[in-house]
């Protein structure tokens, strides 16, 4: 069984760090998309990150999936169904910034800079910053539980996609307009399982 993709992906570190939550140790092997994109696509046709190949060569792609094969009893998510509710509309909270930060990304780096389309980027920072903007809400209202033992799908989600727009937009995405999830995810970036899988 194999893990592939970079760490500097959100979605490959979010899986990489659940793992360790798990307690399950799964080779890593770091392809990029982009530079071994050939090499990729050799494992992968679609070339995603993060891909999982199994050891009977099946190959599985997208990480909520991927988490949910390692995880199958739920030990990421709270029982209780109103926990359970709040954790999963987090989650999707830091997997919708997550996305739009990578849109902003691409669309930066990949395409000419005379073919930005403004209209197009000004609607993704739109929803990045209303991601955000949900996330401090609640994190402000009812604060995650931090501590390494009681990490879950939410918090690992959330610390990684901000970490990750951090590293990658920093003059877009500031900590000061957003001080909760920044300090959040500072004390989050601290513990022994985030330190063990850096972005860079
Ligand atoms: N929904 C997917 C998104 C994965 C994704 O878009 N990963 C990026 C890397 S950060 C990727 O594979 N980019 C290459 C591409 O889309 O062509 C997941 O959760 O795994």
């Amino acid at each position: 069984m194999k893990l592939i993709g970079m760490l500097d992906s959100p979605y490959v570190r979010r899986v990489a760090i659940c793992l360790k939550v798990l307690g399950l140790e799964v080779p890593h092997q770091s392809l990029s998309v982009f530079s071994t994109f050939a090499e990729f696509r050799r494992i992968n046709p679609v070339v995603k990150a993060p891909t999982l190949v199994l050891d009977d060569g099946q190959v599985l792609m997208d990480s909520s999936l991927i988490l949910q094969f390692f995880d199958p009893h739920s030990r990421l998510w709270p029982a209780e169904p109103a926990a359970r509710a709040r954790a999963f509309r987090l989650t999707g909270l830091a997997l919708a910034a997550c996305e739009k930060a990578v849109q902003v990304v691409y669309e930066h780096n990949l395409r000419p800079a005379e073919k930005l389309y403004q209209p197009w980027l000004e609607r993704v920072h739109g929803q990045l910053f209303a991601a955000w903007a949900e996330l401090e809400k609640e994190l402000l209202a009812e604060p995650l539980n931090a501590q390494e033992g009681a990490l879950g799908q939410a918090q690992v989600s959330i610390a990684v996609a901000w970490s990750f727009a951090r590293l990658m937009l920093p003059d877009l995405v500031l900590a000061a307009d957003y001080p909760t999830l920044a300090a959040f995810a500072e004390t989050l970036e601290r513990l022994p399982v985030f330190v063990q899988t850096p972005a860079v």
